[in-house]
């Protein structure tokens, strides 16, 4: 079975930030996850625009990019400016008055558009959003911080989006705390990739090649 995996690269050590994306790649990761924050939207600082722009510099693959902040449209363009054609942008709809003006700002501009959802938003709230996005990231933990805890409840909200993503032509992406065992649970039923933090990939004391090529070989 074919899924992506994506490298969280908050979790990344910063020290040796060149070998970090080099060894990611070599190891077979899918593109790397950007999670910038602004201190407003989630209380915290995570990644920089100069984090996003060395990574963008460093590699090949692409680059999925989360913005957790508030107001998006308002400096979209820096972050489009930084980016490659065929990059993702997920913005959160809650963080903007017109979430459907600045997805069309990322489509106009040949970048995949999507949206996160947070593990309180419903799919009601999103529904129209859903027929303008490619990628849904389904928020597994309240935003903000990697290694938290998964949230049971938001199992049903990728039952209802998988249900519905190929009438309205959307993929479904796992974004917290993602485990092995998440992976095979909701790889067969239809999530198309998942963002590997703490709980996974990084900070484990294993080369990252030997933790993908598992997670890969696990039968699914
Ligand atoms: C959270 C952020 C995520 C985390 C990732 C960390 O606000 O959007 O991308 O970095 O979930 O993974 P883990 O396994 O530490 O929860
Ligand atoms: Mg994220």
């Amino acid at each position: 079975m074919q899924f992506e995996l994506m490298a969280s690269m908050m979790c990344a050590n910063y020290g040796h930030l060149e070998k970090e994306v080099k060894e990611l790649e070599e190891g077979g990761i899918d593109s790397f996850h950007i999670d910038i924050m602004d201190g407003r939207y989630v209380p915290n600082y995570a990644m920089s625009l100069n984090d996003l722009r060395y990574i963008r510099s460093a590699t090949d693959k692409p680059l999925d990019v989360h913005l957790m902040v508030e107001h998006p449209s308002s400096n979209i363009e820096l972050f489009i400016r930084s980016l490659h054609k065929g990059d993702t942008i997920y913005i959160h709809p809650e963080a903007e008055y017109h979430p459907s003006t600045t997805l069309q700002k990322v489509i106009n501009a040949g970048m995949i558009p999507g949206i996160a959802i947070n593990p309180g938003t419903s799919v009601g709230n999103v529904f129209e959003m859903l027929r303008i996005v490619d990628k849904v990231l389904v928020m597994s933990v309240n935003p903000g911080n990697a290694g938290q805890m998964y949230l049971p409840y938001v199992g049903e909200k990728y039952d209802r989006l998988l249900a519905i993503k190929n009438d309205m032509h959307f993929e479904v992406y796992w974004d917290g705390a993602c485990s092995a065992d998440k992976i095979r649970e909701f790889a067969p039923r239809g999530v198309k990739g998942f963002v590997l933090g703490t709980t996974l990939l990084f900070g484990r004391g294993k080369p990252y090649g030997e933790t993908l090529k598992k997670i890969r070989k696990m039968g699914i």
